[in-house]
């Protein structure tokens, strides 16, 4: 029995100062927290620690400023200047694709499509990008884009009138009448656009109308290029009083007649 009580009891003692060293432990841990959290000395009263803090909270805003100034000057250097997307539009055969030719060769000395005296030769769009193009001093970034011509109705035996075979004729007004779909999609794509007219014809046609009032309805700034000012029966004035309320060019872009005051025009819609 005795010998039980002695095991017990230095047991016990063994527990209790076990205890006691993870008191002893607990007690400075928490001690060395405090110091850590809150040391002690002359320079830790609240009004000095509160003008540190505003000094230093001053300081980082200066320090993230300066960096943040930095970074959007050395992003702004880099960064691609932004390219205005012009697209061309107008009825078949007005000279669309010879106008973006002849823009694209004055600026970058090629071509963008071919031409033809056959409505609808352009059947996709067509995009020539970054052509730079300076007038009176200022230079400006475009993305040309030339369109299929707009009709409201696309008859394959128009094209056999062109010589073209039964099949080929159909395979191109199936083709050309996507080009038209294509074409009034990219309409959300434009920033500003030239509406090309042969200002040989009644510029009061129904497609002229749809063209000239889907832009307006968009807010898209627009310019009317009336082409073909080469040709006799040219009339610029037919086109003026038919959009009193845009600017009116007249050039040739076949000859590259007036692209001086087309340029001029083209800057001043911008
Ligand atoms: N006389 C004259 N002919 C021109 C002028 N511009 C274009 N043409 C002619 O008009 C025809 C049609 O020219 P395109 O440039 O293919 O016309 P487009 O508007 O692109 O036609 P689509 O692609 O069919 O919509 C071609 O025979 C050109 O040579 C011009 O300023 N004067
Ligand atoms: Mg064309």
């Amino acid at each position: 029995m005795a010998k039980k009580t002695t095991k017990r009891s230095k047991s016990s003692k063994a527990k209790t100062a076990r205890a006691k060293s993870s008191r002893a432990k607990t007690a400075r841990a928490k001690n060395s927290r405090k110091r850590t959290a809150k040391p002690k000395g002359k320079s830790s009263t609240p009004k000095k620690k509160a003008v540190k803090k505003s000094k230093k909270s001053e300081e980082s805003f200066v320090i993230r400023f300066v960096r943040n100034f930095v970074r959007r000057m050395i992003n702004n250097m880099f960064a691609k200047k932004k390219n205005i997307k012009l697209g061309i539009y107008g009825p078949p055969n007005a000279g669309k694709t010879t106008l973006a030719n002849k823009v694209c060769q004055d600026w970058i000395g090629e071509k963008m499509g071919s031409v033809s005296k056959v409505p609808h030769e352009t059947r996709n769009v067509n995009i020539k990008e970054e052509v730079t193009i300076k007038y009176d001093g200022k230079e400006m970034g475009f993305n040309i884009i030339d369109t299929p011509g707009i009709a409201t109705k696309i008859d394959y035996e128009e094209f056999m009138g062109f010589k073209m075979k039964n099949k080929q004729a159909k395979a191109r007004a199936k083709e050309a009448t996507k080009g038209v779909i294509e074409a009034i999609k990219w309409l959300d794509d434009v920033d500003v656009c030239l509406v090309v007219l042969d200002s040989t014809e009644n510029p009061y046609s129904q497609v002229n109308v749809t063209i000239i009032g889907n832009l307006a309805a968009r807010d898209i700034p627009v310019l009317i290029v009336a082409n073909k000012t080469d040709l006799k029966k040219s009339n610029i004035k037919r086109v003026e009083n038919a959009f009193p309320q845009y600017d009116v060019v007249g050039i040739s872009a076949d000859k590259g007649k007036n692209m001086e005051e087309f340029y001029e025009s083209l800057f001043r819609l911008i």
